[in-house]
């Protein structure tokens, strides 16, 4: 079969944000802009001769016709065989399930993730590596450097291949299996959760769920795990078709954009839990009757619990967190006496801790929960462990969290983000913050007194790399803490995260409105960044 070597000019503009390239379908749809990518990351790879390769994605526009793009010239890098989900449908953790189970090279997923889908939205493309994570930084820099110089691209020409029927075909001399997306990936979930508990539960009427994949990937893995190998309800699982729009929604699992669910889980007569999933599967909601729970809260639940399911019933060799996650977490390791890290946003930094065996468990504000199982965040993961603790314990979620809460402590936790700003009033903001760094510690802010003012550097434990400018934190004599940073994944004007904590002890004083319980922080950090007075913008676009 003869390779064609095309020739190609760089685009200036494909730099990895925090997990992949995420643009808009119209920037990949122009010239040779996928092609470029995924070359790069041929030429960063030492090589794929013969090497086993994984392809799929969340469903979105434009997925099909990037696979067969990638297949194409995944043939004429010499690729020996290409695993692809049925459909073109991988889920995030499923991905990482199959390069870890088949000793693949890597794959490439398919997804802008919570960000929505369709002709005029987003796109986006990652590289995972062996070990099923996300490509670090030293590996997305290379690809970086490599698409400001590139001047070819290597592809064969090939009809499209059938990808909707499972079985093995060719192009050339390497071989393209297509694979039930599912299979692996609940094989695995059998092992770690009381599948039988869970089922009786269900059977027996004692679960409930209401589960929204939000028409995106997770809708079939639900079906399957949840309905038919679980026996949950028919009809738990809702919004359970993948479609290339998602239904024209969010596919971003939050109160705002699941406010279907949030509606269920808040009306007479709520299901035991309610969950819902991102565009890719790898986010998770959680909420019981008339109750949410936050996404730090639910980390360190699950970490409190973990010994009493099967698949940690060993216990955790240590735990992390990203820098703007809550902090409930840490005061559970402390309570273990196992390591809590400190990472930036990002799975990626998770991949070191994980593969070095310094931490079984890990967790993000932004709705990300996972552990050493696969090397990417899972959304069914946290809803079958949950489940599984539900099952376990006898208890409504709400009850879990205010168990919890006793014995802990509990960690208000909110984040405001403002989203479509300029991106130069962004960079203002940012500045004007950096600018304070140096006066703040030991400022008071009427009862909060500043202890810490710093731009969060993190050095990897494991490789000792160096990832600067992370995000600012202010952290309170209190116990409180705010933290600002740019989010990494939009893809239109920039977004300020603004994220507030404050610890309370007091069980008297363990059920106030969040928004209420962190009036003082709000008011504290809008005189530190002003993004109100700079924007003109009256409230934050989305609270979580
Ligand atoms: C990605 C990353 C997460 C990160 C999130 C938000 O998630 O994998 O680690 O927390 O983005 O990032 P940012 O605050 O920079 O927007 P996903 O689900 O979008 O792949």
């Amino acid at each position: 079969m003869a390779v064609e070597i095309r020739k190609t000019t760089p685009y200036p503009d494909q730099k990895p944000g925090t997990s992949g390239l995420r643009k808009k379908v119209k920037v990949f749809l122009q010239g040779n802009y996928l092609e470029n990518f995924v070359q790069s990351v041929f030429d960063t790879v030492e090589t794929a001769d013969g090497a086993t390769l994984v392809v799929g994605g969340d469903g979105r526009y434009f997925n099909r016709q990037a696979i067969q793009i990638i297949l194409r010239m995944a043939a004429a890098n010499g690729v020996g065989r290409v695993l692809v989900g049925r459909g073109g449908l991988l889920s995030t953790p499923a991905a990482s399930c199959v390069i870890r189970k088949h000793r693949a090279l890597g794959g490439f997923v398919l997804s802008a993730s919570h960000n929505p889908g369709g002709p005029e939205e987003d796109f986006g493309i990652k590289f995972n590596v062996a070990n099923g994570g996300p490509a670090p930084e030293s590996f997305t820099d290379r690809v970086y450097q490599r698409s400001r110089v590139i001047d070819a691209y290597r592809i064969v020409s090939a009809p499209d291949l059938d990808i909707d029927t499972p079985g093995r075909s060719r192009i050339g001399d390497m071989e393209i299996e297509v694979i039930d997306p599912v299979a692996d990936y609940a094989e695995l979930m059998e092992h770690l959760f009381d599948f039988g508990l869970i089922r009786s539960g269900f059977r027996s009427g004692a679960l409930t769920l209401r589960f929204d994949a939000m028409h995106a990937v997770t809708g079939p893995y639900a079906k399957r795990i949840l309905e038919e190998t679980l026996s949950a309800a028919p009809g738990s699982v809702v919004n359970a078709v993948p479609l290339e729009d998602f239904g024209g929604g969010h596919p971003d699992p939050n109160l705002v954009h699941a406010r279907e669910l949030a509606a269920v889980m808040y009306s007479g007569r709520p299901p035991t839990l309610g969950a819902a999933s991102d565009g890719d599967g790898d986010r998770n909601m959680i909420m019981g009757a008339n109750c949410f729970v936050t996404p730090s809260d639910s980390l360190a639940i699950l970490a409190a619990n973990a010994h009493l399911v099967p698949g940690y019933k060993d216990g955790l060799r240590g735990v992390a967190r990203s820098m703007p996650t809550g902090r409930a977490v840490d005061r559970v390791a402390a309570a273990m006496g196992i390591e809590c890290y400190e990472t930036p946003t990002g799975w990626k930094f998770f991949g070191n801790l994980l593969d070095a065996r310094r931490i079984t468990l890990c967790g993000e504000e932004s709705f990300g929960t996972g552990s050493d199982h696969v090397r990417e965040k899972d959304g069914l993961w946290a809803v079958l462990f949950w489940l599984n603790l539900i099952a376990l314990r006898k208890q409504s979620v709400a009850a879990i969290v205010a168990d919890h809460w006793r014995r802990f402590g509990r960690d208000y936790y909110s984040r405001h983000d403002y989203e479509g700003i300029e991106v130069p009033v962004a960079e203002g903001i940012m500045g004007r913050l950096q600018d304070l760094l140096a006066e703040l510690p030991g400022r008071a802010f009427g009862d909060y007194r500043v202890t810490l003012a710093d731009d969060f550097r993190y050095v990897d434990p494991v490789d000792g790399s160096v990832s600067e400018h992370q995000g600012i934190r202010i952290a309170f004599d209190n116990s409180s803490r705010i933290v600002f940073r740019l989010s990494g994944t939009g893809t239109e004007g920039a977004t300020l995260r603004v994220y507030m904590e404050r610890y309370e002890r007091d069980p008297n004083l363990h059920n106030l409105p969040t928004q209420e319980a962190l009036a003082d922080l709000i008011a504290i950090a809008e005189d530190l960044c002003q993004v109100k007075k700079r924007t003109g913008m009256a409230q934050p676009s989305v609270m979580t």
